[in-house]
């Protein structure tokens, strides 16, 4: 048989493209397990891709679709995956070496993706060199395979031969595929993260924060609880797999403008006196009315004792964090050393270590300021510095340098295009301004005048609070607006900005119906 009788079937040129690529994905994954999760090539381009989009297309993913951006990221992402596959077998009907050469191509792709990922070591190249060599021999295989589809012997009948070693093949590849993933899948979480943070158990702080006064929230008016549970405070975060780190394997090295660099280990904090804080976080891309805004009762220390202990130097401006997926914030160093402000790195929320998803096993949380400028997650490093020095995550991405965060208020109840009865109607809602404190909120309805609300009881000047009023309401559509007030005397202005660059401004309004 020479070359020019070579002529794959369509179907089976591009599915022979379209296995190779699970084969290489699964054999990625598999490598992936014994180094690290986000090594797996997949992931680790999916991240990459994160890390290249520019802000305006990030902005209309999170406005499209909301916290399922990453899941749309990854669909979008196998879909492309999926035709190049076919598309390598297909331009691959007469030669093999056209798709041999799209699938290396591809899998270089992945190669510059692990190296380029900031969490990886180079080792960790290993997981998408085994992905290229299993997809280019599956693809070589199967290839051979089919091409003796169709083809005639000696004697020229077509022989069912050849066709049964590709569905054997075929399958062969399919199930390899299955049992290296499942493998990989099994491996990775012997070596996991949750089983770490399992074994620690219960935080119990040396200083306690005091009790939350049983009316501290209005829930039963259609308020937030006071204290947000684990499972439901707010996450926002650039990464696409849950960063996985053992608190055995966790360090936080300090260094940078400081007399004495220092690295600390899980134990080192743990061991210490534990401190708990209320805190209310709120991140800079909440829009006005939105709930990216949480409160927890934050177990740590001090970050003002660790940067003591180093000695920061004259001239430091910025705490420059970098969490262990590369991510990193820019917090004044005035900031973190300010006693009255309190920023800890936190290794615990509401008596548990932190959620995985909130920064296990340990973050910095700063009251008064916006997440972005300063509670990485997942924090292993952090450079005293200055601002010419360094530039953080999303500073490069336009965003503002200090970002404390704005004194805002939301409605809750009622909600938007409710139908609520005539008459006396009751609404409520939550305040916020860290670090300055609520002084009052106020609704206006149908453009009236401004009228008090009733508080809820002050936990501290880092927490949101909650207000609500009730209203005597004639049959019709009804348009209600809220404004705070906080404790510098500053009200919210009726000013509409966007969250770009430091945070939205505006007055939240509901509209309702009573009938
Ligand atoms: N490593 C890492 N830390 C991070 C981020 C991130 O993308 N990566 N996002 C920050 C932002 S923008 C906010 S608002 C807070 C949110 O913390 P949460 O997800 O625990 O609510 O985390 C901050 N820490
Ligand atoms: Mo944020």
């Amino acid at each position: 048989m020479t070359t020019d009788d070579l002529r794959l079937r369509r179907p089976s040129a591009a599915l022979c493209g379209i296995l190779a690529l699970l084969a290489a994905l699964a054999a990625g994954h598999l490598v992936a397990s014994f180094i690290a999760v986000d090594a797996s090539p997949y992931l680790a381009v999916g991240s990459s891709a994160i890390d290249l989009t520019p802000t305006w297309l990030k902005d209309f993913a999170v406005r499209t679709f909301g916290t399922h951006d990453k899941e749309v990221l990854l669909g979008g992402m196998a879909v492309v995956m999926l035709v190049v596959a076919a598309v390598a077998g297909l331009i691959s009907v007469r030669r093999v070496w056209p798709g041999a050469a799209l699938v290396t191509v591809f899998g270089l792709v992945g190669v510059v993706a692990v190296l380029t990922r900031p969490s990886l070591t180079p080792v960790a190249v290993l997981a998408p060199l085994a992905s290229v060599l299993v997809g280019v021999g599956a693809f070589l295989l199967l290839h051979r395979i089919s091409s003796r589809i169709g083809a005639r012997d000696e004697d020229g009948r077509r022989s069912g031969t050849p066709r049964r070693a590709f569905l054997i093949g075929g399958a062969g590849v399919v199930v390899g595929s299955g049992v290296a993933a499942g493998a990989g899948q099994l491996i990775g979480s012997t070596r996991d993260a949750a089983s770490s943070r399992a074994a620690i158990g219960r935080l119990a702080p040396a200083r306690r924060a005091p009790a939350i006064p049983a009316d501290a929230d209005f829930e039963k008016l259609g308020t937030p609880s006071f204290l947000t549970p684990n499972a439901r405070f707010y996450r926002v975060d650039t990464a696409l797999s849950v960063p996985q780190l053992r608190a055995e394997d966790w360090s936080l090295r300090i260094h940078g403008m400081v007399d004495q660099e220092r690295t600390y280990r899980y134990s080192d904090i743990r061991g210490r006196a534990l401190v708990e804080r209320t805190i209310t976080m709120t991140c800079v891309s909440n829009e006005v009315g939105g709930d990216y805004v949480s409160t927890s009762n934050f177990i740590g220390i001090d970050v003002a004792d660790l940067l003591e202990e180093c000695g920061v130097q004259r001239g430091a401006q910025q705490l420059f964090a970098t969490s262990v997926d590369g991510w990193t914030s820019g917090t004044p160093v005035e900031a973190m050393l300010d006693r009255g402000r309190g920023a800890m790195l936190a290794i615990g929320m509401n008596g548990e270590p932190l959620p995985l998803e909130h920064g296990f096993p340990a973050r910095l949380v700063t009251p008064g300021l916006y997440g972005y400028v300063s509670a990485t997650k997942w924090v292993i490093d952090l450079e005293v510095t200055t601002w010419a020095a360094r530039q953080a995550y999303w500073l490069r991405r336009g965003w503002g340098q200090e970002a404390p965060i704005k004194t805002e208020s939301r409605i809750d109840q009622p909600k938007g295009f409710a139908t609520v009865p005539a008459g006396a109607v009751r609404l409520s809602g939550i305040a916020w301004a860290q670090h300055k404190g609520i002084e009052r909120v106020e609704i206006s309805v149908d453009n009236g005048p401004w009228t008090p609300t009733t508080l809820s009881t002050e936990v501290n000047e880092d927490t949101w609070r909650m207000w609500w009023a009730q209203l005597s309401v004639k049959p019709g559509t009804h348009q209600v607006f809220c404004r705070a007030t906080d404790k510098t005397g500053y009200t919210q202005t009726s000013d509409r900005a966007g969250t770009v660059p430091d945070g939205a401004t505006g007055w939240h309004s509901t509209t309702f119906i009573a009938s």
